[in-house]
């Protein structure tokens, strides 16, 4: 088959997604082309069947607003074209599946045809897709797809109520390659982090406000009444400076680890003890998932597609959110029972073995192609 997967590369868990999925689809023998405005983040070294296609955007003066969507346009309906896609794969409703749309009309002109199939990853739905100016253009574009997956059943339910859409949806869940993301021990950055045999708790986002980084400090502030506690801080975003300014005020500074964008998060993971994810929004939660699947437990809020990744009180905890004081006590709580933490930590991976692999996942993605195209 020959699939085109356009995502937001660089940033973000729907590119991460899309990126995985292209790389898997590229090993089984599929053809896979790349269309973006920038090489995806997570192709690290070449791939044999993936090719990239760069969209291209014109300065004009005239223009005083980026014309990315309808570069995107363009440049799918060259690749759809001569590289004769069977399917457009994009990730992200806004605005790849309106462009796709639009590049899909134009094809039917010339009595070419291709198969749409939007992947709705989260705040396409949840957030930006729900502002007047986004809803009807978003339902359209959902409507008009050929095919809709979403990454969670709390994301489809939001999906056919928010947008009243009354097409079907299918929920294929975010996946993990469970022999990169596996248990190991890193005590190289466990001395760095924690000389004195602390535990680590750590959190991978973007640190957008939806994430609630400062929560995690908080947490840290209450765990360390109890037990002595490090926290490493991955990723860079928005929120970064307030969240460093908070651990200055709370006098943590050195007990919090910021430490940027990082690509090598095995080795992060398998430095640290516990994940946390307190978010206010969450489809789905994939950087929960790579710490389940390097054995971590989990401590997280109970929102959105939580609840459908972790198990309370066998992969880890569920709290509301902004309850850091529940949070933190489920912290300690793992952290000071080894038999508990350790059961936990086999929960977390098993749940991920057989519920999220890659190898489970992947072909869940080929079929749908293939029900699509028939
Ligand atoms: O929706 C977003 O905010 C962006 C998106 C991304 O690109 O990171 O995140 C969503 O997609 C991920 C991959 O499917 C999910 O794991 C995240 O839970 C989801 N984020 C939110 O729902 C906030």
């Amino acid at each position: 088959m020959k699939i085109g997967i356009t995502c937001y590369p660089t940033y973000g868990g729907s590119g991460v997604v899309a990126t995985e999925l292209g790389k898997e689809l590229a090993t089984r023998g599929h053809q896979v082309h790349f269309i973006s405005y920038a090489f995806p983040h997570r192709l690290t070294h070449f791939y044999e069947n993936i090719y990239y296609h760069e969209v291209e955007m014109s300065n004009y003066p005239l223009f005083e607003h980026s014309l990315y969507s309808l570069a995107l346009t363009s440049k799918m309906l060259e690749v759809i074209e001569y590289e004769k896609l069977d399917v457009l794969h994009v990730h992200y409703a806004i605005p790849h599946a309106t462009s796709a749309y639009l590049a899909k009309q134009i094809i039917k002109k010339n009595n070419s045809d291709i198969k749409i199939i939007t992947t709705l990853h989260g705040t396409d739905i949840t957030l930006v897709g729900l502002e007047p100016s986004f809803l009807p253009l978003v339902k359209f574009s959902i409507e008009e797809s050929d095919g809709v997956t979403a990454v969670s059943r709390f994301l489809k339910e939001k999906t056919l109520t928010n947008y009243d859409i009354k097409k079907d949806i299918k929920v294929i869940t975010n996946f993990v390659d469970t022999e990169i993301f596996k248990p190991g021990k890193n005590e190289q950055l466990r001395n760095y982090a924690a000389p004195e045999g602390e535990k680590i708790l750590v959190h991978t986002s973007n640190f957008r406000v939806v994430k609630r980084v400062s929560d995690t400090i908080r947490i840290l502030e209450e765990v360390r009444k109890e037990i002595p506690a490090k926290l490493i801080l991955v990723g860079d975003g928005p929120d970064r400076s307030e969240c460093e300014r908070l651990a200055r005020e709370l006098n943590l500074s050195k007990h919090v680890l910021f430490l940027g964008k990082q690509d090598a998060l095995t080795e992060i993971l398998n430095a640290s003890d516990v994940f946390l994810m307190p978010s206010q929004s969450e489809s789905f939660g994939l950087s929960a998932l790579e710490a389940m699947s390097c054995g971590l437990p989990v401590i997280s809020t109970s929102v959105g597609g939580l609840p459908e990744l972790q198990k309370h009180n066998e992969t880890g905890f569920i709290a509301e959110i902004g309850d850091v004081t529940r949070m933190a006590k489920y912290t300690v709580d793992l952290l000071t029972n080894d038999k508990k933490y350790n059961i936990f930590s086999e929960n977390s991976r098993k749940r991920v073995l057989s519920n999220f692999d890659k190898n489970v996942i992947v072909p869940e993605y080929v079929e749908y192609y293939d029900e699509i195209l028939k």
